[in-house]
């Protein structure tokens, strides 16, 4: 039922505010496309957002693989967010007791909160991890509750406790990342990374690649996460379209299934 609803009626029935306002911005801009800028300039992280901006509705940054990390940064991204519509996730992923999550969104010289809109997690500690993000300037998170990675560790098991964490904590998590359709309840956004046009394909490093149709048709993503497919291409731009306009298709036929 949940992959058979549009955005925009899952929008009214979302309660966190940063899943509505992703899941509108889904509906408006037509694009379930996160572009993850995984590049070690602030500036080169910049000029890929500015290219892809029109086509994405998250920008996903890793702030701690950046050689020149400044507030000066996170105030142009945030200006470029505004302009091109799009969220902002850092992918922290964080995975410490509540004392220190909180200590580490919104302090050290990164101070997360005051310029995500969405940080990643593990479920790893317990929910005493989203209980310091409480307050966090209504950041919210996302649960990690499965990897694309060859090797993972994680089971049934955790991935369901992982969920199960996500639905008691609705005020604080906006969806999960997870390669397989683990949630029913369609205010939450699945987030699917390890996605290429070369499906099949691997890094060398462990990374798995499926195609952006077969994860939005049949895995239950509503959000694919793309990164060296749309930042190593040689036309970002044009890369981005091709992915939006695969990952919105299939979100379209879904639909109708
Ligand atoms: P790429 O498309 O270049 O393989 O990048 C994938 C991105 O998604 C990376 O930023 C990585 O941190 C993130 N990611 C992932 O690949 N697998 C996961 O299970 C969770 C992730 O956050």
């Amino acid at each position: 039922a949940r992959c058979r609803m549009p955005f925009e009626q899952r929008a009214e029935v979302a309660t966190q505010p940063q899943a509505r306002r992703l899941l509108a911005l889904m509906a408006e801009k037509e694009t379930n496309l996160c572009v993850a800028a995984d590049r070690t300039l602030g500036r080169d992280v910049l000029a890929l957002a500015e290219q892809v901006g029109p086509h994405i509705c998250v920008l996903k940054v890793h702030c701690d693989i950046l050689d020149d990390f400044s507030p000066d940064f996170v105030s142009r991204l945030r200006d470029l967010a505004k302009r091109h519509n799009f969220l902002i996730m850092e992918d922290r992923k964080l995975a410490d007791i509540g004392h220190v999550t909180r200590l580490q969104a919104t302090g050290g010289q990164f101070r997360i909160a005051d310029w995500a809109d969405l940080v990643t997690a593990h479920a790893l500690p317990g929910p005493g991890l989203l209980s310091g993000l409480e307050g966090a300037h209504g950041m919210a998170a996302v649960l990690v509750a499965e990897m694309s990675s060859e090797g993972s560790p994680i089971n049934e098991e955790y991935s369901a406790a992982a969920l199960a964490m996500a639905e008691t904590h609705g005020h604080l998590v906006a969806g999960l990342v997870c390669q397989s359709d683990l949630a029913t309840d369609p205010g939450l956004l699945q987030f699917t990374p390890g996605v290429s046009f070369s499906g099949g394909a691997s890094d060398g490093l462990g990374q798995r690649y499926r195609e952006p149709g077969h994860v939005v048709g049949r895995g239950g993503c509503d959000v694919i996460i793309v990164g060296r497919g749309v930042a190593e291409a040689s036309d970002p731009r044009s890369a981005a379209e091709s992915y939006r306009q695969a990952a919105f298709r299939a979100y379209r036929e879904r639909l109708k299934t």
